[in-house]
């Protein structure tokens, strides 16, 4: 193959978020769109690591873009056209600019936690299927907007992951954006088509020697690492026992690949527990978002909300998002918060899953996300962390040994096995702590249930009560401003405290008010304006943050936290044990004023 130069022009809007860049599909498809950000990537990644590198490249399946087929594309109309369309750019791109090897997963389909699996794990095959070693991949282009919707009115996205596996620290997203705003040309190579639906091998000789890509895939290696984690024989007894029944929903994202494989063909699950588990390029119009609002068919079979009373909910079901890093767990009419979800995790590794039996190495979570696991890494004396919202903070914790299990607010756990967070892993974890905890009464005696674990568990940590209110496409100007309201209000505490006890006599005092900064314990490196705090004198936190992974207007999150110690009040519904606070958050910060908005977009 042949190497060309194009010239492009930048565009102003290529700043990736909390997650990479993500925008609408029509944004996406103004022509260089997509170019101009890969050959950014590649730049600010420098020619040098660039050429003979091995790079990954598979996505959730999203749609790109129908238009693909007058690209000169021949694909059967069968569904992810888009996303071949994409990865034939992205591979025609590495070629051109000296890449030795991309691997694609089958159909083009991988979940970001395979692919931090497989950036880490995997070893190559050359034409002739011999295992080429030393062919470790050096970084990955992830296509996914993860939880945002799919279709051609809704996102698509890109992030590129590093060696470690993990997504791209702000040092290199920071280039990334500052080579898109003046980039003037890209590379590209004349490569034939590759068939991306066979699994298999294909070399060119190019200018500077070889390119192959190779498709393998995408559930095996990834399965052979959760074997490698979990005992699959205890969670097969458990979930082969007609006392347990389970529910898994991939809310037609890419966990789908994954869950027929893992738990039915692996772990003996009937069929008819997966729900939605056929990736669709528009996630089957649905919103891929694993929560209490999205996830409304889980939720009704689960016996939450609108249900039939006359069905009998399973014991245990689950759901992930569109790129299958996030988890919601449920019990029987019973919902965990993720952050007592990691929490309750942490506390019951050592015990229940093997890679963990020699130890955590320590814990660690967004500043979001409650401190539940705090009070469990106190008690355990476990090394703990707090790093800003986004998974890239916990990586360098995990590659210098300091953390072995972390969280997110945001429905994401995961551990150190790789460097992003994996629903199925989550979904795994919790089997494998009901398999332990059940591993006398299967043959007989009753079943401890997830609500007793999660009960149990407040009654030994005490609980907090938790709730995130998220104020979705609100005018990007009028939410600045009720943010820096909030931060000014913050330079007199006596001022906030009248507010406060105006709105509700009853709420203790603000002891504390700032906004969060990060100095990484590794790095030194320093994040700064990760979201605006008022700590009370009861332990209590109201956080306000935009969010980082919106493609319209902005999105206003407003957590809410309260802990309780007396095992005598730790059952109480949490929307009504969080009601003074939640008037309080909403009167200091003006939420009605500020964005016209009486009441939230989704409650989690
Ligand atoms: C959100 C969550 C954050 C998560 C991020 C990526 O970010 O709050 O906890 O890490 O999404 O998750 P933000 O900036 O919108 O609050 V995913 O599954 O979308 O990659
Ligand atoms: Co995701």
């Amino acid at each position: 193959f042949n190497v060309s130069r194009v010239e492009t022009t930048p565009f102003g809007d290529q700043k990736p978020g909390t997650s990479g860049l993500r925008k609408k599909v029509k944004v996406f498809k103004q022509p260089n769109y997509l170019q101009n950000f890969v050959q950014a990537t590649f730049n600010a990644l420098t020619p040098q690591k660039v050429r003979g590198a091995t790079l990954v490249v598979s996505g959730d399946g999203r749609y790109f873009s129908k238009d693909a087929i007058q690209f000169g594309m021949y694909w059967a109309v069968d569904g992810y056209r888009g996303l071949r369309f994409t990865i034939k750019i992205i591979t025609k791109m590495a070629a051109g600019n000296g890449v030795r090897r991309v691997w694609v997963g089958q159909n083009g389909l991988l979940s970001t936690p395979a692919v931090s699996a497989a950036i880490r794990e995997r070893v190559g095959l050359d034409v002739s299927k011999q295992l080429v070693f030393g062919s470790k991949a050096t970084g990955a282009f992830i296509l996914t907007a993860s939880h945002n919707p799919g279709g051609p009115n809704e996102d698509f996205g890109i992030k590129y992951n590093m060696e470690n596996g993990g997504p791209a620290p702000e040092g290199i997203t920071d280039k990334i954006y500052e080579n898109t705003k003046t980039i003037k040309e890209y590379l590209t190579a004349d490569l034939p088509d590759v068939d991306i639906t066979a699994i298999g091998v294909t070399s060119f000789c190019g200018p500077e020697g070889y390119f192959d890509v190779e498709v393998f895939d995408s559930a095996s290696d990834y399965v052979k690492l959760m074997k490698s984690i979990f005992d699959f024989e205890s969670i097969r007894k458990l979930l082969s026992s007609p006392k347990f029944t389970f529910c898994y929903d991939a809310l037609h994202g890419v966990a789908g690949a994954y869950a027929k494989r893992i738990f039915v063909e692996e772990l003996g699950a009937q069929e008819s527990s997966l729900l939605n588990c056929v990736p669709k390029e528009d996630f089957g119009g649905g919103h891929p978002d694993p929560n209490l609002t999205y996830a409304k068919e889980l939720v009704a079979c689960m016996g939450l909300g609108k249900s039939n009373p006359e069905v009998e909910p399973p014991e245990f079901g689950a759901a992930a998002d569109g790129d299958a890093d996030r988890n919601m767990i449920l019990g029987k009419r019973f919902f965990v918060t993720p952050s007592d979800s990691v929490a309750i995790i942490a506390a019951n590794a050592v015990e229940a899953i093997p890679y963990f039996s020699a130890g955590l190495k320590g814990v660690a979570r967004s500043m979001p996300t409650s401190a539940a696991l705090d009070v469990v890494a106190k008690n355990l004396n476990l090394k703990f962390f707090e790093v800003p919202t986004g998974w890239k903070f916990f990586g360098n914790l995990m590659d210098a040994g300091l953390c072995s299990v972390c969280g997110e607010e945001s429905f994401g756990t995961g551990s150190d096995h790789i460097r992003e967070k994996d629903g199925i892993w989550a979904v795994l974890a919790w089997l494998s702590i009901l398999a332990y905890k059940n591993r006398e009464n299967l043959d007989g005696g009753k079943l401890v249930t997830v609500e007793d674990i999660v009960r149990n568990h407040w009654a030994t940590y005490g609980r907090h009560y938790y709730t995130r209110y998220d104020y979705e496409n609100v005018d990007a100007g009028a939410a600045k401003e009720l943010m820096a309201c909030l931060v000014k209000l913050q330079s007199s505490l006596a001022e906030v405290n009248e507010i406060v006890s105006g709105i509700q006599s009853d709420v203790s005092k603000v002891v504390h008010a700032d906004e969060f900064e990060y100095k990484d314990p590794v790095d030194g490196s320093i994040s700064k304006h990760q979201g605006i705090r008022y700590l009370f004198e009861d332990g209590s936190r109201l956080v306000f943050r935009l969010s980082g992974t919106g493609s319209e207007g902005a999105t206003i999150r407003l957590y809410i936290e309260q802990y309780e110690k007396d095992p005598s009040k730790t059952g109480r519904d949490s929307q009504d044990a969080l009601a003074p606070l939640v008037a309080v958050a909403l009167g200091l910060s003006k939420m009605q004023e500020f964005t016209g908005r009486s009441a939230p977009t989704v409650i989690t």
